[in-house]
């Protein structure tokens, strides 16, 4: 008998013998679903071979790997015992393992079964409790109803659909986005028909932020032209501006009429505080202005591949804020019709319970912690083996991932020579990181440093 599956008793109905049928299915296909795939596997060769020559497709070029998601590919079919993935942002706990948090376990028993469409715009409680999350309890914008909230694909698909947004409705086609960002925000933008441009953020030098470039250049920008932000824990520098920078960069995106896209896909993974990760949005929706907000629940709630986020767009009145909804409405309806209904169930239900709402705090609290110490544990072993050069970088910067200044050729040996995982250039997450992993890690990095130039 299959562990997770139920024995029927001998009084069954027709929906029981049914079900019977199906357990004694089950149990016999796992047996044969090798011999079924190597089937599989020869019919697709054969038929390949037999079209390659004159297929219609024949002058598609291959696509390099994803420069992030390729990492995982690369390291999936690495054989050795010892490799590590550092690329992806995903969380692994100390025995380097994907994590479903506990509360997630309660929130599945209480969550809706119901399997009908959603509206366009997806499940209303969890769109009203996700602008709540971001833009605080007491937010007047809410409170004025002056915000729309639609449910989107994750993070991503909430970027794409505000970009798509944009294109068509405002007066400004520019967005300008960190130097250096998330490596999918260009493409996002400039499919969705925006034209990207950059603006300083990180210096190399001091591995910090670069603020005198960011203002210069934010303050020669067009006016009404679109400013991406991470509203905490940048990625990939790990570099953050403090509250006074902040204020003073709403400053003047204020007063050139800059507007505001916020990409928050790490709110609580900073600091481990929801509230204090959200401040830069709240900041600029406290004083009366207009702004987008993407969210993710892919990293806080662990439901990456669940695909929950939110877009937000908050407006100066009620009104305007309907027609933009309609008008989102008309974006969602030809590309994904409307957003699953699992993963956004499961939010609403942590969301809108006291008790589980304090349970995620803590574990979220908990996995923020696990990052702070890793990038001490790090620093340490760099330390202890007397790795040439300042790393004091690692200690300072914020959230998932630590911009380590290694570069290409060093990352291409580390992976090579110790099997160690990043993207090309050189960020490592620290949440894939372990004290068991980190003395391998500091060994790679100390002979990158002293034998590749
Ligand atoms: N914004 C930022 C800044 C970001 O780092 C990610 C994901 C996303 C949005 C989108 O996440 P989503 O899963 O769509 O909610 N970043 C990690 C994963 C990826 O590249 O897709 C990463 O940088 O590793």
């Amino acid at each position: 008998m299959h562990p997770q599956l139920p024995s029927l008793g001998a009084n069954s109905s027709s929906t029981d013998r049914r079900l019977s049928a199906l357990i004694r299915h089950l149990e016999g296909s796992s047996s044969s679903s090798s011999a079924m795939e190597s089937q599989n596997q020869t019919i697709s060769a054969s038929a390949t071979s037999a079209f390659s020559d004159n297929s219609v497709f024949g002058h598609v070029v291959r696509a390099p790997e994803d420069a992030i998601l390729g990492v995982t590919v690369a390291y999936n079919k690495d054989p050795s015992p010892v490799k590590l993935n550092l690329g992806v942002g995903a969380y692994r706990t100390e025995e380097g393992k994907p994590l479903v948090l506990t509360v997630l376990q309660f929130a599945l028993i209480c969550s809706s079964r119901v399997k009908e469409y959603l509206p366009i715009v997806g499940l209303a409680d969890f769109n009203k409790l996700s602008a709540k999350l971001i833009f605080g309890a007491d937010s007047p914008a809410i409170r004025e109803n002056r915000v729309t909230t639609v449910q989107c694909l994750s993070g991503t698909g909430s970027l794409r659909v505000g970009a798509e947004f944009l294109a068509k409705h405002y007066h400004q086609r520019t967005i300008y986005i960190p130097q250096p960002t998330w490596g999918n925000h260009v493409k996002i933008f400039t499919l969705a028909g925006l034209s990207v441009k950059t603006y300083s953020y990180y210096d190399p030098a001091t591995r910090g932020l670069n603020f005198q470039g960011l203002l210069e250049d934010l303050g020669s920008a067009p006016s009404g032209a679109i400013v991406l932000l991470h509203a905490c824990a940048h990625n990939p520098t790990g570099v953050d501006p403090t509250l006074q920078q902040w204020e003073q960069i709403r400053q003047l995106m204020r007063s050139k009429g800059l507007l505001p896209f916020f990409d928050s896909a790490y709110q609580g993974f900073a600091s481990g505080s929801l509230d204090a990760d959200a401040q830069s949005v709240r900041m600029f929706v406290a004083d009366g202005g207009e702004c987008l907000a993407a969210q993710s629940y892919a990293k806080n709630m662990g439901l990456y591949g669940e695909r929950v986020g939110a877009l937000s767009i908050v407006c100066k009145t009620a009104d305007v804020a309907g027609r933009v909804e309609s008008q989102l409405k008309l974006v969602i309806r030809p590309m994904y019709s409307n957003p699953p209904i699992h993963g956004a169930s499961i939010v609403a239900t942590i969301l809108k319970d006291r008790n589980m709402f304090n349970e995620w705090t803590i574990e979220l609290k908990a996995m923020a912690d696990r990052i702070i110490s890793m990038r001490q544990q790090l620093f340490d072993a760099l330390c202890a083996r007397g790795t040439p050069g300042d790393w004091s970088h690692i200690v300072k910067q914020i959230g998932m991932f630590t911009f380590t200044g290694l570069n290409s050729q060093q990352v291409t040996f580390m992976t090579k020579e110790y099997h160690i995982y990043l993207t090309s250039d050189g960020r490592i997450s620290m949440a894939g990181l372990s004290s068991k992993t980190v003395p391998h890690l500091a060994d790679a990095i100390h002979a990158a440093v002293t034998r590749v130039a």
